[in-house]
Parts: structure tokens; C-alpha cells; sequence
């Protein structure tokens, strides 16, 4: 066939531009599984090509990805046409047809298309999408190989993550109405080519605070649909703090009913009951996404005390608290009580979450002396490793006795910290959260409207420009695990101030988890993420119009920010209802 017109004229790129990372172009007649075409498939994939070729070209590039795939190869001649026939296939593995059913019912509703999902017949399809598990030995455990050629578009990767991920690249290569929850009429075109992509590190994360503010199971799913379009792996639940307790533990269950009743500012509070926490952890596995659940300990227990006395140094059950100091409250360190409480508490929470990982907190224990505080954590580590997980805290916790495979979470604003690089040395492997990177609760400019700046102001080019492998003296990058991009709630009160925080920080950081370093460039990665805006706008979701990034409306035309809009909408929680 000969060639289409699919380069699409960005006025912000070079002319003839091509990803840094691109390799060779390979013709599509090369792709795995396109050469056993029938007569007909042939037809059909000719009548497509025709019609691709009298259409504009497609609104998206092939590196218009986040976080930037490894390798992008374009191929002029390969874009795709979705048509109401066509069909998704999967390997015959549960895994995969779940993967499948997911990318069906992405599609379904801004394209209106049926998009059957059926078992891949051997020899591979050569018409549709065909989602495939193979035992490429190159491909990363979570990676993928996308394939988009005139004739079909194969996703191939060794596990369910892959293929996972490698819908999300396909779904952000569609129009930006493939956001709709209403059918759209639009051209649904693919653009040609080849990507290869797998993460830099295996932890990518994201934390949400719901003890200083509670935030139901619904609000919940939609940050774990959100962590997902940016290949986030792992949502660490910050559970508890001074101004509330959010998981139901049978064993002692005021801490609840009684710890959870307040939050930040004298609201309502709220917890989850044991099978809300699970459906929150198994929304997020159907995901990819493994919940790090944290109980704050030895301090930031307040709420605790208030359900047990008998937890507190002086057996005195404090009152409420609903300020937002921090480092005044503590469990008692030396009462055997205590290690009962902890173990029943990490024990169920051990049952509950099928994850690896147990987050015990550990910061700003101000009021716990040095050597109370080293020993408590060196139990508590215990504990957890007598519960077969892997103990994660706050870097506070270094002066601590090493314990096999413990895990410090970073926070940070300094870029040296010899007690963590020592800890490191004796064995640690680190998270890095800066606060000065990384805290998404940190105000983006002075006029923004909620947030702390204790850190810093954190704008979206800070969340991105800075290197996770060098970024502490000292701790060599083969320690480091990836990245984590916590929000406190403290003066965050809804889904959309969730939202307005999070984007666009969050794909920032989900991209140095994600991106090869190689692919690490600020003015690529704001044009990319640009793109975005419309996706938002469509799918009902708040964002903060940072003037760093050149918007785009959905008709394309550069979207100016207002400051006053801008807040009434996190108000109010955006225009559009989200879809389902
Ligand atoms: C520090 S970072 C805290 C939290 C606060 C946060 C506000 C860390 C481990 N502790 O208790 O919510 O600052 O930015």
C-alpha cells in the first residue's frame, strides 16, 4: 500500500521529529502473527488502509506516551482504524482475558462499538487487537511489545502486568474522546508502529493519607484508576494518625468505631470495615497494583489512645484530636500491652492485604528517647518478618537495627543524610520520597489554594526534574526501589482537591519510575502531558492548569489558564460526572 498521511503537524515539534529513543523502522509485512491472512482479512485490511488514507492524519503520535516508553518506532504506513467489527483476542489464560475485558470496556463507551473479547485461535489473529502472553525472555516482567500496524494491533508481554500496561499505552494513543462515557462520533485511529517498553524500577508508587481526612472506598478506586493510566504499581494506604484510625481490627475494635469517628477540622471521620479494605485491595490487584497498607507507629497515635488508654504512657485516654500539629503523641514503648497491640493489629492487617509489604511508619516520634525508639522498631520489625512481609518505614527508622530486606521511605529535603546512607550500607533498600519533589500536599505556587510549603513549592517541572538514582549521597542506585509520591490530606478534603494535587504531579513521578533515564527531558515531557488535559476534561477529572504545561482543548487550541475557574472547580469538583 502506499503511504498515509500520518504524521501529524505539531507546531511545537521540529519538522520530521523523531523520539531520541527510536530504533529502526521495521516493516510491518515483519510483525509476528500477520502473515496467515485469509482472502477476506486481506479485503477487509485494504478497505481500512483506503479509508485511513482519505481521513486526516491521527491526533496522536506514537511517543505522546506517559511516562515515555523505552523504544518508539513509527511506521508511516501502519496506523489503525478501529471499526465497529472489530474484535479484542487473548491468550487463553484467565489473566490475559481479564486484561482484555478491561481494555473491551475502556473502549465501549466513548466508541460505542460492541468489541468482543474472545480466546486468540492459533495461529495469532490478523485483524483487531490481540492481547498475547508470551515467554519473551527480553521483556520485563511488568514490559510489553505494542505492535500497530493497517492490519491489526498485537499487544505482546510475559505476564498479565505487561499486557496491563501495555493497554494503558494504547488507550492514551486513541483520540482523547476515547475518555467519553458516551459514544463519540470520531475517527478511532491508532498511530503505525512499534513501542518496547518496560520500567526502570519495581516500585512506582503512590501514598494517600485518609486518617487526617477520610475519603470513602469510591473516592479511593478512582485514585487507583488513576495511578494505573501512569503504570503505577504499589498505593500505599496511610491508615492511621493522630486525628484518625480507618481500619475495622476485629481485636480491637474501638480503634475504629471510637479512633475513627473525627478528622482534621472536627469532621465526620469514617473507616473501612474489613471488607471494604478488601475490596479496595482487590480493585487495586485487578490493576496491577499491590496496597501497602501503614500503621504509624510508635507516634502519630493519637487516635489510638483515644479508643485504649491503656496504650498510653500515662493510661490516660486523651481527647480527639482535630488540629494538625504533629509529634506529641505516642504509644508506651516499654508496656508489653502495646507489642500485643501492635502484633493483633499487623496480624490482621498481614491476613487482609495478600501484598509483600508492611508500612510501619516511624516518623516523628519526638517525644520517644533515642534508644526506647531504636529498640520499639527493632521489635515492631520483627513482628512483621514473624508475619512473612517486608517491613517498610520512614527513613527515620535507620538508627534501628537492620532486619533482612527492610525497606526506608524517603522524605527528605536534603539531598545528604549520612544516617540513611549508613543504613543503607548495612543493608536497606530505599523508596525516595522527597518532600521537595515529591510531596504532592506541597502548594505547586504561592496563589494555590490548598496545600503546605514547609518543603517547598512543588510546580510540576520540580515534581519531574530530578533523578531518583542520584539523587542521596551515599546510597548507591542499586538500592534504590523507585519512586513514591505521597499526598497528605491535611487541608485536603475531596476527590477533586485529591485530583487538583495529584495532576499533573503524579504522572511526573510515575514517569522517572517508569521512563528510562535516556528519555528524561522536561520540554518533551510537557508537551507530552499536554495531551492529557482534554483526556481529563472528558473523563470528568480535576487538574491544576499549571501555565508550565502548554494545554491543549480537545479541539486542539491552546487552553489558557484562569486562576478564578480554576478554583471554583476544585470547589465544586469539576463540571462533568466522572464515568463509571
Ligand atoms: C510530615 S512526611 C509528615 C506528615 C505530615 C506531612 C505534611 C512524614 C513521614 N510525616 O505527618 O502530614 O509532613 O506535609
Amino acid at each position: 500500500m502506499s503511504s498515509s498521511p500520518v504524521t501529524t503537524p505539531d507546531p511545537l515539534e521540529p519538522v520530521g521529529d523523531t523520539p531520541a529513543n527510536s530504533t529502526p523502522r521495521r516493516a510491518a509485512h515483519e510483525l509476528p502473527g500477520i502473515s496467515a491472512r485469509t482472502a477476506g482479512e486481506l479485503a477487509g485490511a485494504a478497505e481500512r488502509a483506503a479509508a485511513a488514507q482519505l481521513a486526516p492524519p491521527p491526533p496522536v503520535r506514537l511517543g505522546d506516551v506517559v511516562p515515555a516508553p523505552e523504544q518508539v518506532t513509527p511506521d508511516a504506513d501502519g496506523d489503525h482504524l478501529l471499526a465497529p467489527d472489530t474484535v479484542i483476542r487473548a491468550s487463553a489464560d484467565p489473566a490475559a482475558l481479564a486484561v482484555a475485558e478491561q481494555l473491551a470496556a475502556l473502549l465501549r463507551p466513548a466508541t460505542g462499538y460492541p468489541l468482543p473479547v474472545t480466546e486468540a485461535a492459533a495461529p495469532a489473529p490478523a485483524v483487531g487487537i490481540a492481547l498475547l502472553l508470551t515467554g519473551d525472555a527480553d521483556l520485563d516482567p511488568e514490559g510489553y511489545r505494542l505492535d500497530i500496524t493497517a492490519a491489526g494491533v498485537q499487544i505482546n508481554a510475559g505476564t498479565a502486568a505487561g499486557l496491563f500496561h501495555g493497554v494503558q499505552t494504547l488507550r492514551q494513543l486513541l483520540p482523547a474522546a476515547v475518555e467519553s462515557a458516551t459514544p463519540v462520533s470520531e475517527r478511532w485511529i491508532l498511530p503505525g508502529g512499534s513501542i518496547l517498553d518496560r520500567p526502570r524500577y519495581p516500585h512506582r508508587g503512590a501514598m494517600l493519607d485518609v486518617a487526617r481526612h477520610f475519603f470513602g472506598v469510591t473516592d479511593v478506586l478512582r485514585v487507583v484508576d488513576h495511578l494505573a493510566r501512569y503504570k503505577l504499581n504499589r498505593l500505599h494506604l496511610h491508615l492511621t494518625d493522630d486525628q484518625g484510625w480507618r481500619v475495622a481490627i476485629d481485636s480491637w475494635p474501638a480503634l475504629a468505631t471510637v479512633g475513627g469517628a473525627g478528622a482534621v477540622g472536627g469532621g465526620p471521620g469514617g473507616h473501612y470495615t474489613q471488607a471494604e479494605y478488601r475490596r479496595i485491595v482487590a480493585y487495586a490487584a485487578d490493576r496491577h497494583i499491590t496496597v501497602i497498607p501503614e500503621i504509624d507507629l510508635p507516634g502519630h497515635t493519637n487516635a489510638a489512645l483515644t479508643a485504649y488508654a491503656e496504650l498510653a504512657p500515662d493510661g490516660l485516654a486523651p481527647p480527639p484530636y482535630t488540629g494538625t500539629e504533629i509529634g506529641f503523641s505516642y504509644v508506651d514503648p516499654v508496656s508489653e500491652r502495646t507489642y500485643d497491640f501492635v502484633a493483633d493489629v499487623l496480624g490482621e492487617l498481614a491476613t487482609l492485604s495478600p501484598g509483600q509489604w508492611l508500612h510501619i511508619g516511624g516518623d516523628e516520634a519526638f517525644k520517644v528517647p533515642a534508644e526506647v525508639y531504636a529498640r520499639f522498631v527493632a521489635r515492631v520489625q520483627g513482628i512483621v518478618a514473624g508475619l512473612g512481609k517486608t517491613v517498610v518505614g520512614w527513613h527515620q527508622i535507620a538508627p534501628a537495627a537492620h532486619a533482612d530486606g527492610r525497606i526506608l521511605q524517603w522524605w527528605g529535603t536534603a539531598g545528604d543524610d549520612p544516617v540513611t546512607a549508613e543504613a543503607v550500607r548495612r543493608g536497606a533498600k530505599l523508596i525516595l520520597s522527597p518532600g521537595n519533589h515529591a510531596y504532592l500536599d506541597m502548594r505547586y505556587a504561592p496563589d494555590t489554594p490548598i496545600g503546605h510549603d514547609w518543603a517547598g513549592l512543588v510546580d510540576v517541572r520540580r515534581a519531574y526534574d530530578w533523578d531518583p538514582a542520584t539523587h542521596l549521597t551515599g546510597v548507591h542506585a542499586d538500592a534504590v526501589l523507585g519512586v513514591e509520591a505521597p499526598l497528605w490530606t491535611e487541608s485536603v478534603t475531596t476527590l477533586a482537591e485529591i485530583e487538583f494535587m495529584l495532576l499533573p504531579r503524579l504522572p511526573a513521578i510515575a514517569e522517572l519510575g517508569w521512563s528510562p533515564r535516556s528519555t528524561h527531558d522536561w520540554d518533551g515531557f510537557r508537551r507530552r502531558l499536554a495531551g492529557h488535559g482534554p483526556r481529563w476534561t472528558t473523563a470528568g477529572i480535576t487538574f491544576h492548569r499549571s501555565a508550565e504545561v502548554p494545554w491543549r482543548t480537545p479541539a486542539g487550541v491552546p487552553a489558557p489558564r484562569d486562576p478564578a475557574q480554576e478554583q471554583e472547580s476544585i470547589r465544586t469538583g469539576g463540571a462533568e460526572p466522572a464515568p463509571g
